[in-house]
């Protein structure tokens, strides 16, 4: 409050000033550096990832293997599977004690023949399950939930990469609840710590998974799963990694602390993988997020691959969005192009991505809050955080919510687009492998409260 009339009147004055750093930290920021490119590039995804200590997978539906293109891509590209329905309950036990595994098997062979990894999805999960679950009382219900778990990991023992032990068992929004279903509403919180159990007993040597969306950046969902698997870790309960699905649209865009939100699930001490990644769009706003997500997962050391939820647009659960890396001939999209820049290959005929150096695995994240509010205005405060490489600079955009304006900027050199609503600020100087910096603005509200848009942050 004490600030109120020393900053309205600075406000003016720094404003100009601004301005004027902009135009010349946005020439300084345009000499984007370039490192040389490794000897040999590799010209796959899952070459590329390889080299990076990385799978690249995608999910793949058994229906398809015979269609000469599908599985000629599959085995050019990838190096592992999801299968997208073949291994879940009503696939699998569709009535009970009757299990059924002829779909699941032709994608595990097939996968076993070309050494890809398998990811098995999903033993427990809401969904995709069949009527006589829900109708059984709370011990029948245990012991079905034993008796699946233990069949289905007994079939594929040895032969799973990772096991999606429970699926989505949080609801959305900001109540960070557990979803209603059979299995909670019966069983009670402690069944998905009894499903971890279980599964360790039947395959310890295959990594059990929790998976679910919209958990993928800082927010009252993923909170809730994070304090889960704290306490699972502190406890002993065995769990060894975290899915983050990654089904992105303008509704639901990349956040911009998504890098952020992988590395503290790793710093509880499991690893983290991108599970069932799809970003609707096209071209280069496409490619740039997806370049985006990559450079995310390389940033985390316990981040150990990818998957992408599906081959091509045409078979996607949502083609219309054209949400994958291939176009309905299999053509490789600028999102390929991007995702294969970012793990470092490259494409026979030069897939370019300027932004990308060769290799590097530089990245950052952005973090927002506010700090302070007035009776006419708020400021807000972006935390940047650099991955494991040093950066020589970074960038981020802020969008702003006409008829609000950015009355002043500090500890940055923000430019501005024509409209005036979306502010991208850049980098006074390097900061180092790790390491945080921030940069800070008022807002004035203009009657409108909504909190900025944060963009990804780009590093260079
Ligand atoms: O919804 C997207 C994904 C969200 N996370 C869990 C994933 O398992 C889920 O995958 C989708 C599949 O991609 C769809 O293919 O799960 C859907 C079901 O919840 C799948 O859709 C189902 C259709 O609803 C069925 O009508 C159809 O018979 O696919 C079945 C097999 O084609």
């Amino acid at each position: 409050m004490t600030e109120h009339v020393p900053r309205r009147t600075a406000e003016p004055r720094r404003l100009r000033r601004t301005v004027v750093l902009a135009l010349t930290g946005a020439l300084a920021a345009a000499g984007l550096a370039v490192s040389a490119g490794a000897a040999q590039a590799a010209d796959s995804l899952g070459s590329a990832a390889t080299a990076k200590g990385r799978y690249f997978g995608t999910a793949v539906a058994s229906g398809h293997l015979g269609e000469t293109d599908y599985a000629a891509t599959l085995d050019r590209e990838f190096n592992a599977v999801t299968p997208e329905n073949e291994m879940k309950w009503d696939a699998t036990e569709s009535s009970r004690g009757n299990f059924t595994f002829g779909a699941a098997d032709q994608i595990v062979s097939h996968a076993k023949a070309k050494g890809m990894k398998v990811r098995g999805h999903t033993l427990v999960w809401y969904s995709q399950l069949p009527g006589w679950v829900g109708g059984l009382g709370a011990s029948d219900l245990q012991n079905a939930m034993d008796n699946h778990i233990t069949q289905v990991m007994q079939h594929y023992k040895g032969q799973i990469y990772a096991w999606d032990v429970v699926n989505e068992a949080f609801q959305d929004g900001g109540s960070g609840a557990r979803r209603s279903s059979p299995f909670q509403d019966k069983l009670g919180d402690g069944y998905i710590e009894h499903a971890f159990r279980t599964a360790h007993s039947v395959d310890p040597a295959a990594k059990l998974c929790y998976n679910d969306y919209n958990t993928d950046g800082v927010n009252a969902k993923s909170n809730a799963v994070y304090a889960m698997v704290k306490d699972f870790k502190q406890r002993g309960v065995p769990i060894d990694c975290v899915g983050f699905q990654s089904h992105f649209n303008s509704q639901s865009p990349v956040p911009g602390d998504y890098q952020a939100n992988l590395q503290r699930f790793a710093d509880l001490g499991v690893d983290v993988q991108i599970t069932e990644l799809d970003i609707e769009g096209s071209g280069s706003a496409q490619a740039t997020n997806y370049g985006n997500v990559v450079k995310a997962c390389l940033a985390v050391s316990r981040c150990t691959g990818m998957t992408v939820w599906g081959v091509t647009d045409k078979y996607s659960w949502r083609s219309s969005g054209t949400p994958l890396l291939f176009d309905g001939n299999y053509g490789k999209k600028p999102a390929y192009d991007a995702v294969l820049a970012a793990l470092g290959g490259s494409s026979s005929g030069g897939g370019t991505d300027p932004g990308d150096g060769g290799g590097s695995t530089k990245s950052c994240t952005a973090t927002y809050t506010e700090t302070q509010r007035w009776g006419d205005r708020f400021n807000g405060q972006v935390t940047i955080r650099a991955g494991s490489s040093a950066l020589s600079g970074w960038k981020v955009p802020v969008t702003v919510h006409s008829p609000q304006k950015v009355s002043t900027t500090w500890s940055g050199n923000p430019s501005w687009d024509a409209g005036g609503n979306v502010m991208t600020m850049a980098s006074t100087g390097g900061l180092a492998a790790g390491a945080t910096t921030s940069f800070g603005f008022t807002v004035m509200a203009n009657g409108t409260w909504t909190a900025p848009a944060v963009g990804a942050c780009t590093a260079s």
